[in-house]
Parts: structure tokens; C-alpha cells; sequence
């Protein structure tokens, strides 16, 4: 957001202050001011004036400056009440040089799973791509995948849902015995092996969507569903972002709340990879974001693939 508007949120967000205090606290002129004033109405933010001056009443449930307010993690928010792949947007502002900003939007209409998979994105729900560019090989970006999982599944807790990861990239809820999809990540990275340029790591979150407008044959539910009211998106929002900001940088972390969510460790899967299909128990988690499947006979360690969980093993 308009440096100068966090600002003027940020003094009028717990008592009024009068037009002329707000300009000379922010050096601007008193009409200055009143645009950014109009700009932040327009934007969906309640603010109250009267003889005391501005008070900020009511902040929108939703929306790029809404997210940004009040948001403790480095990135800049680029909203779209409807696009067709923030991933893909992520990925031309990465061309463009860009990094350190989060693509974020209400509805998608060409939104993207893995191998090119349709992902639906409804209004309603929490379709958002994060683009940085940490210093580390190619190998390492898989933990990137395991800390959005990991920062996606406290949020939902933090709500009330029970949510646990399902190796590699699925968020899901029980619901009734049944494991159900709330969320997809899909991690995109360009780079030399040594050294990534950057990493968009897509984020697919069913928030206040009708479980009725996802796929029947994807098993999927959403936030709202579950707990039987809406959540509250902008801050969910910033709670994925700022978990995902502060475990990105420690490993030894994430493999830890990672494997406090798991639904995949302990149970009997069966993974297909490009080369072969591997059938076992999952016994536990590697970095950068290996699972170790314990066939029977030996100790096999698969990095990618897609995973289904068999029957439990108690
Ligand atoms: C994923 O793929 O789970 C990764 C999804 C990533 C979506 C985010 S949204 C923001 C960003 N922008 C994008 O364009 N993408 C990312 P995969 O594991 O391949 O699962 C895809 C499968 O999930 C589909 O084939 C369906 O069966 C199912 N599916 C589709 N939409 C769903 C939804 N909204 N909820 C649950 N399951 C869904």
C-alpha cells in the first residue's frame, strides 16, 4: 500500500486525530490528507470523522490494501478481485525483476495444480502466489513447499480447524473419518542448480467457498464449511504470510511443525513417481523434503510424487 495511507491508518487506528495533526505528523498538505482519506474510503476502509477528527471504524474483510494493514512480514500485496493465475502473474513479475510480493486474489479463472492440473478457484476463497529470491541451491526450494503447508495448517488451527499435511504439497481436514482438500501449494522456481533466481510458491486456499462449486471427485471441503462460518480472510491471509515469512528461514523448524501435522507419517502410502510406484509405511521426513517409505524391505527415500494414504495401520 501508499506509504503515506499506512501512515495515516496507523494514527487514526486507536484514537481521532484532526486533519491539520495529520498533516503535520505526516509533512503533507491538509488536502493531501483528505485524498488519502477518500482513497482509503474508496478502498473499503471505514473511517469516521467528526470535531476530535479521523478514526478508522471498520478495516475491509478482504483485499490488497486490507491485507497489507497491519501485515509483519516484507511483502507487498498485489491484489485482483479476479485473474486467471496468480502463479502465472508471480512468474511475469519475476521477468520483470520483481520479488519479495505476493500476487494475491478473489477468484481465479485459470488457476493451475500440478502437471498442469485445473485448479478452481472460486470468489470466495484464498488464491495467492509468493515471489522471492533466497540465496540457496535448486535442491533446497522443496522446503519451501513443507513451510507453506506448515504456515497454511497453523493458520486453519489458529481458526479452530484441525488440519493436517498430506506429503507433498495438501492441506486437509477430517471431516466424518473422510480426509478432505482445503488447500494446494504449487511451488514454481527458475535458477542454475547451484543458485535459484527465484521461487513462487502458489498457495490455493478454500476459504468462504461452497464446497458445492469445487470438484465432486477432488474430495474437497473449505474453511467456512468446516467451521460453519466464514473466516475471517485478511487476517488468515496474514497469518499464512507471516508464518511462511518467519519458518522460511529455519529448516530444522519447519521439519519439526511439519511432522506435528502430518497425516502422512505412519500410515501405509502409496506414491507414483515418474519412475516407479513405491508402497509402504511413511515413517518420516527428510530436508529439504524427502518422505522415507519403509517398504518392507528396505528404507526408500522419494522427493516427488503423487502420494495416496491406504488404509491406517492401527
Ligand atoms: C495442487 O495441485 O494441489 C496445487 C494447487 C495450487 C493452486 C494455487 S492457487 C494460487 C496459485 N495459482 C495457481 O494457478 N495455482 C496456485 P495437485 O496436487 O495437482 O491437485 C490438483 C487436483 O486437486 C485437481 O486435479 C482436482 O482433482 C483437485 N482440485 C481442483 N481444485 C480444487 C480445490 N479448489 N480444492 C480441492 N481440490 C481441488
Amino acid at each position: 500500500m501508499h506509504e503515506t495511507r499506512e501512515r495515516v491508518l496507523a494514527a487514526i487506528a486507536d484514537e481521532p486525530v484532526s486533519g491539520p495533526e495529520l498533516a503535520s505528523r505526516l509533512d503533507i498538505s491538509r488536502a493531501a490528507v483528505w485524498k488519502h482519506v477518500e482513497a482509503l474510503r474508496e478502498a473499503g476502509f471505514g473511517i469516521a470523522s467528526d470535531d476530535a477528527g479521523y478514526t478508522l471504524t471498520d478495516v475491509p474483510e478482504f483485499g490488497g490494501s486490507a491485507v497489507q494493514y497491519g501485515l509483519d512480514a516484507p511483502f507487498e500485496i498485489e491484489y485482483h478481485n479476479a485473474i486467471s493465475s496468480t502463479n502465472a502473474r508471480a512468474r511475469d513479475l519475476a521477468d520483470e525483476g520483481a520479488t519479495d510480493v505476493v500476487v494475491l486474489a478473489d477468484e481465479q479463472t485459470g488457476g493451475r495444480g500440478r502437471l498442469d492440473r485445473t485448479w478452481h478457484s472460486p470468489s470466495g476463497g484464498i488464491w495467492l502466489s509468493v515471489l522471492f529470491r533466497p540465496d540457496v541451491p535448486m535442491a533446497a526450494t522443496p522446503v519451501y513447499t513443507l513451510a507453506a503447508a506448515v504456515a497454511v495448517a497453523r493458520a486453519a488451527r489458529e481458526a479452530g480447524i484441525e488440519a493436517v499435511i498430506k506429503w507433498p504439497n495438501d492441506v486437509l481436514v477430517r471431516v466424518e473419518g473422510e480426509e478432505r482438500k482445503l488447500v494446494g501449494i504449487l511451488t514454481e522456481m527458475e535458477g542454475e542448480a547451484d543458485r535459484v533466481s527465484w521461487v513462487v510458491v502458489g498457495i490455493g486456499i478454500n476459504a468462504n467457498v461452497d464446497p458445492g462449486a469445487l470438484p465432486s471427485e477432488a474430495d474437497a471441503t473449505s474453511l467456512s464449511a468446516v467451521r460453519g462460518e466464514p473466516v475471517d480472510r485478511r487476517r488468515f491471509t496474514q497469518r499464512v504470510l507471516e508464518t511462511f515469512d518467519t519458518v522460511g528461514t529455519d529448516p530444522d523448524a519447519i521439519l519439526d511443525e511439519w511432522r506435528e501435522y502430518a497425516a502422512t507419517l505412519g500410515r501405509q502410502v502409496r506414491i507414483d513417481t515418474p519412475n516407479r510406484e513405491v508402497v509402504g509405511e511413511a515413517v518420516d521426513i527428510e530436508y529439504p523434503g524427502s518422505l522415507v517409505v519403509d517398504t518392507g524391505d528396505e528404507l526408500v527415500t522419494v522427493s516427488a510424487g503423487d502420494c495416496d494414504h491406504l488404509r491406517p495401520i492401527r
